[in-house]
């Protein structure tokens, strides 16, 4: 009996303390996931590459090219150590790791491609055995970029001014020229009239640690906090000075919180700035401004400035990267002389692991860098309509009836949107792919529902598996051997939402396209046609491992490790997820996928979100920035959570997010599971009339938008534009990220302090600006102090634009299709002004084929003249619209107008005074012409007598 009773005591013991230990777990657990905690993540100092590189000194490279000649229509060279133990840096670990070995020459090799695109790789000599194939990023170069090739035929020799060696010299474009300087080694690229526009290596920072055999006794394990990297493969760094010449400020590399124009991280009077990181993780309540580096990575940079224009520069590369924009005088003791009669701005790059795959873009303007970009990385997809549409999205809606009712209040309160969105909670226990039956029993109904009101619906789809033995995809994913492989050998097991999780290696195409099976109806239970997907935590997010990710020395298809493709991770995974849409549709209709994590391409797979932003003021306004950074770096796509993810927030907040959200690329809210309710009708009636307001805003201006979209999707122009791009000598525009450009028409300004009564708003220069709301008239090149009201932030149309809108508002943009346009002309001082509208059925690939209607609307000499702005179609059953033009409102045209004549149909009809706006009780103040009865299919004229 009392050994029966100690028995019992002691099991309840050691049941309570398991208990304990599981709260305790759970608690920590639970904090490290809900709060930025700083010493989570390395900085450049614990980085033992990044601190290496950062304390070389300019002019440590010591190397030179040799064997100069043509191969293969490209430049090719050795870069050969002249000193062959001049350093990689100082300190400790640089002196145990560089036990000298002889440097082994580098291959060099320079391709020349249309549009004036430069692309240097560098890497190892294959031929000289290294001990493994260095990663070399697969799948982000578009394949036909490659048929662009300029085949080099000659290459001239020649001893440029200052230097005391040669250089080699070769046509880039009928204005540039690429140039390779032998000893030191330097490439770069220059205008024909001698100036330079972007260089590598000119001061002589460039380092290429090559792999080698451990020595015995050497250490090349890596610790950080309770982790160890195994670092089987020592070290493998690369690092180089990049430097951008003409140039007032430089742009990109995403992805960070801060401001558009970079700041400076080093030089005289910057302290202990950390570079910036480009290394993709899941940071919880990150900071507004830091340049530590968050969800996605994209390793390009913009420079420019008002006398010498635009220039970029790509280093392909997935490994961690951190780059450093130098401050004025940071190299004052180097004794290296650049040309100093141009602005210059010198960077520092510094990758782990990879190759040198660097592309230099000679501009000369913002959209010129935007193209050449895209010609090898690619443009937008377009969107299906309804995806450039409102969302509405919450961690979590909780079972069918939440989604009926959030459905129905919608109508109920005259707001439209289009998409309702499920998070991990609907779920079966954190197994994607499947549903939580008592929460959603009949989810094809529940999508039906929502499809009958032309909305839809998308659930999220995370890359982590449950490790659960009655799960299906764990088990074929075990069994085919398809997950990522740990230091061991083994599958990697780590700790995400569902437990103990595992990671399918997307990588490797051939497990793509098992993951893109996964999508179809049939695989995809509870799945129908109006189902889309959002894929989370694809950094990816282990919640135990080092720096909440993945170990770098984890291993993937072909060997490759993780250190190597650690920022690529999330963009094959998104990749993969938008081809299952893609196969299950029969390839018909256009995928919508969301990510967090993003590589240069992922342009090409669906839309970015700026994760978990949090609801205060100063994420608000650092929104900004962060998607013009993303536009600016092909991804037009993007968005932040309207409402902020993280925390409560005054209704005030919310309305001004609405506000400035309407006009986001991707425009959704969001919430974190923990936040009050904020669905739009939550805050009082006046606050669901002004955020109803927003909404419309935007589902008036979605002609305009798709017109955007398509324009992205065809030339790399973003849709979210910094000033600058569209005011390219405009230097006041330069850092001005507190506004921005929707296409070249529409400015906006953000209000980003509470009760605010009036903002400074700079208005560009060169043309006057119309108030978008009460078509009242600004200068511009002007910083105007404006009043503001609740109703609305500052925005303006610009003189001399045609803008289209949709006017009726509808439930949904697909109940919008065959409602009619209105034009909104804002003449200039010449009385004149320029537009297009771009239709296609929203949703097929037959755009592609030519299948879809472009108009030009040119107003000019009184008359607006609509043309064909597309070339024939290929296809026998072109795209028609129905749709007529009900109204043209001619902002800045004299009063004194009473009618006009249309062309060819020659009818008369009046211009009577009406109002911009419909909706808004306005006075009829300005000239239009109602019902103008003509087709915007069609080619017309109309003449104001
Ligand atoms: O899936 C839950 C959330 C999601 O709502 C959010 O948008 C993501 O950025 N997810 C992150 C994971 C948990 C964050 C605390």
């Amino acid at each position: 009996m009392a050994t029966a009773m100690a028995k019992t005591t002691t099991t309840t013991m050691r049941a309570s303390s398991l208990l304990l230990v599981i709260v305790l777990l759970l608690v920590l657990q639970l904090n490290s996931v809900l709060s930025w905690k700083k010493d989570e993540f390395r900085n450049c100092n614990q980085t033992p590459f990044c601190k290496r590189a950062r304390s070389r000194k300019p002019g440590s490279c010591s190397l030179v090219a040799t064997d100069v000649a043509i191969d293969d229509g490209d430049l090719i060279a050795k870069l050969v150590s002249k000193e062959a133990d001049k350093g990689h840096g100082e300190g400790e670990e640089q002196q145990q790791e560089e036990e000298k070995e002889p440097v082994k020459p580098l291959i060099f090799k320079l391709s020349v491609f249309q549009n004036g695109i430069l692309r240097v790789k560098i890497d190892e000599d294959p031929s000289l055995d290294p001990p493994k194939k260095r990663f070399e990023v697969p799948e982000v170069v578009l394949p036909e970029f490659e048929n662009k090739k300029l085949w080099l035929q000659r290459v001239s020799t020649e001893v440029i001014n200052g230097d005391s060696g040669p250089s080699s010299i070769v046509y880039l474009s009928d204005d540039h020229d690429a140039v390779l300087r032998h000893d030191p080694f330097e490439v770069y690229v220059r205008r024909k009239g001698g100036d330079r526009v972007v260089s590598m290596n000119s001061h002589g920072l460039f380092d290429f640690e090559q792999l080698r055999k451990k020595k015995e006794g050497e250490d090349w394990e890596e610790r950080f906090r309770s982790h160890t990297d195994t670092r089987p493969y020592g070290p493998q760094s690369i690092s180089f000075d990049v430097s951008f010449y003409g140039a007032g400020f430089v742009y990109g590399i995403p992805e960070h919180a801060t401001s558009l124009a970079l700041k400076p991280t080093r030089g005289p009077g910057i302290d202990h700035s950390e570079p910036y990181r480009l290394f993709n993780l899941d940071v919880f309540e990150y900071l507004h401004d830091s340049p530590f580096g968050l969800y996605g990575s994209i390793p390009f940079m913009i420079s420019h400035g008002k006398a010498h224009g635009t220039s970029g520069f790509f280093w392909l590369n997935a490994a961690e990267m951190q780059i450093d924009v130098m401050g004025s005088g940071w190299d004052a003791e180097s004794g290296i002389s650049l040309p100093s009669s141009q602005s210059r701005i010198d960077t520092f790059w510094m990758s782990e692991a990879g190759i040198v795959d660097a592309f230099f873009f000679v501009g000369p303007g913002p959209k010129d860098v935007m193209k050449q970009y895209a010609i090898v990385t690619g443009t937008s997809a377009l969107p299906q309509q309804f995806a450039t549409a409102y969302h509405q999205c919450r961690w979590n809606y909780r079972d069918e009836e939440d989604v009926a009712h959030v459905d129905s209040k919608f109508d109920e309160h005259d707001i439209p949107y289009d998409v309702l969105w499920l998070d991990i909670e609907h779920t079966d226990g954190k197994k994607y792919f499947t549903w939580d039956r008592v929460l959603f029993p009949n989810p094809e109904e529940m999508q039906n529902k929502l499809a009958a009101k032309g909305r839809r619906m998308v659930t999220i789809v995370d890359p982590h598996i449950k490790r659960d033995e009655s799960f299906h995809l764990h088990k074929e994913a075990t069994k085919k051997g398809y997950y990522v492989k740990d230091a061991t050998g083994n599958d990697f097991d780590g700790w995400c939402w569902p437990g103990s999780s595992s990671y399918p290696d997307t990588l490797n195409p051939e497990i793509r396209s098992w993951w893109a099976e996964k999508f179809s109806f049939q695989n995809y239970v509870g799945s129908t046609p109006s189902l889309y997907i959002w894929n989370d935590m694809n950094e990816p997010s282990v919640f135990n491992g080092p720096e909440v990710t993945m170990p770098r020395d984890a291993v993937h298809y072909g060997g490759v490790e993780h250190r190597e493709l650690h920022n690529a991770y999330g963009y094959y995974f998104h990749m993969a997820s938008a081809d299952g849409l893609l196969k299950r549709g029969d390839g018909k209709d256009r995928p919508f996928v969301l990510s967090r994590a993003f590589f240069p391409g992922s342009q090409r797979y669906g839309a970015i979100w700026t994760g978990d932003n949090s609801a205060d003021w100063d994420h608000l306004r650092v929104s900004v920035p962060m998607i013009l950074t993303l536009g600016l770096t092909g991804i037009s796509f993007s968005g932040a959570d309207v409402g902020g993810f993280f925390g409560n927030l005054e209704p005030e907040l919310l309305v001004r997010w609405y506000q400035l959200g309407a006009f986001y690329p991707f425009f959704r809210g969001h919430a974190h599971h923990d936040t009050k309710r904020r669905e739009p009708w939550l805050f009082g009636e006046r606050n669901t009339e002004l955020i109803r307001e927003a909404i419309h805003v935007r589902y008036m201006f979605l002609p305009y938008f798709y017109t955007l979209f398509r324009e992205a999707n065809t030339s790399g122009v973003p849709v979210m534009r910094p000033l600058w791009m569209e005011f390219p000598s405009d230097e006041a525009t330069f850092s001005n990220d507190e506004a921005f450009m929707v296409g070249n028409s529409i400015f906006v300004q953000g209000i980003y302090t509470e009760h605010a009564r009036h903002a400074s708003v700079y208005l560009p220069a060169g043309q006057s600006w119309y108030d978008l709301r009460t078509g009242v008239a600004y200068k511009g090149g002007v910083t105007h102090k404006l009043e503001v009201s609740e109703e609305s932030i500052p925005a303006f149309q610009k003189a001399g634009t045609i803008v289209p809108r949709k006017d009726r508002f509808r439930r949904s943009s697909t109940q919008m299709v065959k409602d009619p346009y209105t034009l909104v002309i804002a003449l200039n001082s010449s009385k004149a002004a320029e537009g297009e509208l771009y239709i296609d059925d929203g949703k097929s690939f037959e755009f592609e084929k030519g299948d879809y209607i472009h108009r030009r609307f040119l107003f000019s000499d009184g008359k607006l003249v609509s043309s064909n702005a597309s070339p024939p179609a290929s296809s026998n059953t072109p795209f028609s619209s129905d749709c007529f033009i009900e109204r043209i409102v001619l902002l800045g045209l004299s009063l004194g107008a009473k009618s006009a004549i249309i062309e060819p149909a020659n009818h008369r009809v009046d211009i009577e005074l009406g109002p911009l706006n419909l909706r808004r009780g306005q006075m009829p103040s300005f000239p239009t012409i109602r019902k103008p009865n003509v087709r915007i299919a069609d080619d017309w004229t109309i003449k104001i007598l």
